[in-house]
């Protein structure tokens, strides 16, 4: 095994990027709109109509047998980049057929926030019955289910990757990054199952790499957002990155300390192996403009409202917030709703985020938060990663 990062190397590493939809880390999401069968591709421009027959079609699988193929065809002397992007766990949470009985004593966890009244949240956690019926229960424990099913088939899907990669010799020179869009919730607050909240369960994701210069079962305490896996992409390919405008930044020196000689791009926070001490959170919600035909007494503006009339998103469900690691341990969030709702959370004591302590802290704090949070919103390139202010 190389003990290098690729930047040291005369050939560029290979990066696989594994990119699965709606797949959590806090509710254990990781034992990954999708449809799995009767979709319709775009191969290089021309329509590709699929069924529904497992072995043609299901598009887990069909992803991986395509990935292994341009694998095959590569042409050795030069790096490849590979972006598998499976359904799974997406609904309707179509497993392969080998595993439709798999999990059947999984349920949904119970512990945290599952079912605990969202009152002091903002309107749409205000809405959900408390506690939850039955009905819903046994709806989103069968999702649970199903996601868990799903994932298995991207479970192979890793381990054929990787088998191939050691079979063409190019294992120890390939990073291999996986992780998803999204978190997900399956009960938290009375939500039976849903994405688009500002709690810790819906924002956090898996995110594991394998690849040279990186120790085996490792974990980085330090925060990493979506927008650094561009800038880590381009800083494994050997790109300056110092000729790019982007509001994220590498992590591959924090994977790769062995690396000394890192180039300008490198952000001082990371060299001084410190994380970042505040980012942002932001979401523009969704609603359509006619009630629900399922449930008219709600009336329009509002979006999933599935099982028992629990709606999960709604045009004004529209949030940002800072969540600040280093001073405090905080989220701070901002609603464009007619309440200009306010949601403040201390992670140390309250790592469930149960109660909203916007009432309780120091005015100066949320003033201090609120002129952090329009920065963060409006910050481009170098001035995102500027945290002496
Ligand atoms: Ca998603």
């Amino acid at each position: 095994m190389s003990t290098r990062c690729s930047r040291c190397q005369t050939k560029p590493s290979n990066i696989i990027l594994i990119l699965a939809d709606d797949q959590d880390v806090q509710l254990g999401g990781l034992v990954g709109n999708s449809q799995y069968y009767n979709y319709t591709l775009s191969v290089n421009g021309k329509e590709e109509l699929h069924g529904d027959i497992y072995e043609k079609d299901y598009l887990t699988d069909l992803i991986l047998n395509r990935s292994l193929h341009f694998l095959d065809d590569r042409s050795p002397q030069h790096p490849f980049f590979v972006m598998l992007s499976p359904p799974a766990p997406h609904s309707p949470w179509t497993a392969a057929p080998q595993y439709q009985k798999s999990f059947s004593d999984v349920k949904a966890p119970r512990d945290g926030s599952f079912d605990k009244p969202g009152k002091d949240k903002h309107w749409l956690l205000r809405q959900p019955l408390n506690p939850m019926p039955s009905s819903s229960v046994d709806f989103l424990d069968n999702a649970y289910r199903k996601r868990w099913q799903t994932l298995l088939s991207v479970d192979d899907m890793v381990a054929a990757l990787v088998q191939k990669l050691d079979e063409l010799k190019e294992l120890d020179n390939t990073y291999i990054i996986y992780t998803s869009d999204n978190g997900y919730h399956t009960g938290q607050f009375s939500l039976p199952i849903d994405k688009r909240q500002l709690y810790d369960f819906d924002i956090r994701i898996p995110l594991m790499v394998r690849g040279p210069g990186i120790k085996p079962q490792q974990t980085l305490q330090a925060p990493v957002l979506n927008i650094d896996l561009a800038p880590t992409i381009l800083d494994i390919s050997g790109f300056n990155l110092s000729h790019v405008t982007m509001d994220g930044q590498s992590f591959l020196p924090q994977m790769c300390p062995s690396v000394s000689a890192h180039g300008p791009n490198e952000a001082p926070s990371l060299r001084n192996g410190t994380a970042r001490p505040y980012f942002l959170v932001e979401y523009t919600g969704e609603g359509h403009p006619s009630p629900d035909p399922a449930c008219p007494k709600l009336g329009p503006g509002l979006a999933h409202c599935f099982p028992d009339c629990v709606c999960e998103d709604a045009y004004n469900n529209t949030y940002a917030c800072v969540r600040s690691l280093a001073e405090y341990n905080l989220q701070y969030c901002e609603f464009a709703d007619s309440e200009s709702f306010v949601e403040v959370y201390n992670l140390t004591s309250d790592p469930h985020q149960l109660e909203n302590i916007v009432k309780k802290v120091d005015p100066t704090l949320l003033q201090a938060m609120n002129q952090r949070l329009i920065k963060l919103q409006s910050c481009v390139g170098d001035s995102c990663r500027d945290t002496t202010k």
